[in-house]
């Protein structure tokens, strides 16, 4: 009977343990969050402007971000995104989909990884180098999370 007991107070240990752990020591930084929360956007690349439209998303941390990606330009692009994991080839005339968790906060570029060449754009020059965005992650609101 007595070894029923030490079983069930070194379960309540290792539970409690775990829960202390994970509310208590891990930081908000690292506490891993998934808000619940899906954000779709449309990135484009329009056709020779060496730029991604729009340049800026704002998301909360924990969000599922699902990306559509169009490329109206007659040569390869690539969108690049090195805090998530994101990489993905865009081929001519195609689009893309990506999909990731934003867990991380703060501001993260999502740049062309495929040299595209450059141009002129209403006098000014623009290459490949200018095609970065930003990714805005807030931190989430702990009401938020469901
Ligand atoms: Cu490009």
């Amino acid at each position: 009977m007595n070894k029923y007991f030490i079983l069930i107070g070194m379960t309540i240990l290792i539970i409690g343990g775990g829960i202390f752990y994970r509310t208590v020591l891990l930081s908000e930084e690292d506490r891993p969050v998934e808000t619940g929360v899906v954000r779709n956007f449309t990135i484009i690349a329009e056709k020779d402007e060496w730029r991604w439209t729009p340049e800026t998303i704002e998301v909360d941390r924990g969000d599922r971000i699902k990306l559509e990606i169009i490329n109206e330009d007659e040569y390869d692009h690539g969108l690049a995104i090195d805090a998530f994991g994101v990489s993905q080839r865009m081929p001519a005339k195609s689009t893309i989909y990506v999909e990731f968790v934003a867990t991380q906060i703060g501001d993260f570029q999502y740049y062309c990884s495929v040299p595209c060449g450059e141009g002129h754009v209403d006098g000014v020059k623009r290459t490949h180098f200018d095609m970065i965005g930003v990714i805005k992650v807030r931190p989430a609101k702990e009401n938020s999370v469901p």
